[in-house]
């Protein structure tokens, strides 16, 4: 379904008054506005195909009803948060939950909803139906070599449905790992699984990136192949230009300092992408920003500095991808407010006086350095994510015309209560 383009009119027009003094306020506050609406116009983050149901648990699954039953009602989910947010503008598949029967037709499909491919995911953390060799005990780590084949081979297929979609990154993420002490040799596993990644890699066409996922732990809780960004680094570094490490929010040891591995691979050149999500014990994909919103202020705080000092684009220089999903929210409404999220995260750190934070460093002025972040973090800069939004032809109160719109109920009516999307 989509929403009329006259519902968002009447809708902005009953917000605009109240938007126009609080953005009008903020504007007179701070330094050019307008360079950091055009910036956050600019700004689009991928959304999942996975994360369009209602995602399970390990104990159980409840779908929430009208959930999409195939890759073009994901699509078509994607294109109405697209058309509320205007900041929605990219999916990224996950093969083979989302294989595409008829490229050319899901590729036009995007295209009317404003859509483009982002970054293609491959599994091999799950046996298929039909699979001729299992992944029980790892896919490129595996000791066995026909096991790793058909990892490798199942990596260049996704890039094959990605060149037909016209997607231009492969995320590889494995749960190789092992359980236990002793199970695993683990120098045979680091080039096993380097050997694997090589052969792929070969298969990357030029204009294409290869994302290197690491994650610290689960399902595997005793030793992960790549478990850390130093792994992934290391795996990058070995594969060439190609190869970047991809950051996952949910994917550290508890409180680990993800702004400065942020910092340290953007100087590297080897920062790919990014998995938004957050957490409180591990690799929880809850809403972005429903936890540690400084934590994610700091993370774009490190990100602006590091692409601004290497020239980077903002938008296009990185993958910008939202990785949560769970089981007690409407996911369409969980996913625009983690967009929102990121909106004002990046739009906050955007704020960050560059000059004096870097001059207070220099004289170990602790305490206006951190005066410097928090005048950025404390503002609330919602009214001019809202007004960039509504300047872009989304609706100001994206959650609000969901709800009014009955979004959740049409899509019940049409597609049934009892479906349930592919992914976890
Ligand atoms: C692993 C992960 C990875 C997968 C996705 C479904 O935890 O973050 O990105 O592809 O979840
Ligand atoms: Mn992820
Ligand atoms: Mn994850």
């Amino acid at each position: 379904m989509q929403i009329e383009k006259y519902k968002i009119a009447e809708h902005n027009d009953s917000l605009a008054p109240s938007l126009k003094r609080a953005y009008e306020f903020l504007a007179g506050e701070i330094n050019d506005a307008e360079s950091i609406i055009r910036k956050l116009t600019d700004f689009q983050v991928a959304i999942p195909s996975w994360a369009l149901g209602t995602g399970g648990t390990r104990f159980g699954r409840f779908p929430g009803g009208g959930e999409p039953r195939n890759l073009e009602e994901k699509i078509e989910d994607i294109g109405l948060l697209h058309q509320l947010n205007q900041s929605s503008g990219a999916i990224s598949l996950h093969i083979p939950w989302d294989i595409p029967s008829n490229p050319s037709h899901i590729k036009a499909l995007a295209a009317q909803h404003g859509l483009r491919f982002d970054a293609m995911n491959s599994n091999t953390f799950q046996d298929q139906p039909g699979q001729a060799l299992s992944y029980k005990f790892g896919s490129l780590q595996n000791v066995n070599k026909a096991i790793r084949q058909q990892a490798i081979d199942h990596n260049i297929e996704v890039i094959r449905h990605g060149i037909e979609l016209g997607s231009e990154s492969l995320t590889v993420w494995l749960s190789d790992g092992s359980c236990f002490p002793g199970q695993l040799n683990f120098r045979h596993a680091f080039q096993n699984t380097l050997e694997g990644l090589q052969e792929i890699y070969k298969h990357l066409p030029d204009n294409w990136k290869m994302f290197v996922e690491y994650k610290a732990a689960e399902p595997n809780f005793y030793s992960t192949t790549v478990g850390d960004w130093g792994q992934s680094l290391l795996y990058a570094q070995k594969l060439g230009p190609k190869a970047y490490t991809l950051v996952d929010l949910g994917h550290h040891l508890p409180n680990a300092n993800i702004e400065q591995i942020v910092s340290l691979l953007l100087m590297e050149g080897k920062l790919g992408g990014f998995h938004f999500n957050d957490s409180k014990y591990g690799d929880d994909d809850l809403t972005v920003g429903c936890m540690k919103p400084y934590q994610l202020f700091l993370i774009f705080n490190e990100l602006i500095e590091g692409m601004d000092a290497r020239g980077m684009n903002h938008n296009t220089d990185l993958g910008w991808m939202i990785d949560a999903s769970h089981n007690v929210k409407d996911p369409l409404e969980d996913l625009l407010q983690s967009v929102e999220a990121i909106m004002i995260s990046y739009a906050q750190a955007l704020l960050v006086d560059r000059n004096k934070l870097l001059a207070a460093q220099q004289e170990n002025d602790v305490v206006t350095a951190q005066e410097v972040l928090q005048q950025a973090f404390r503002t609330d800069v919602r009214s001019l994510v809202a007004e960039a939004r509504r300047r872009a032809g989304g609706a100001i109160n994206p959650i609000a015309l969901y709800r009014s719109e009955k979004v959740r109920d049409h899509l019940i009516k049409e597609r049934g209560a009892k479906t349930m999307a592919t992914g976890l």
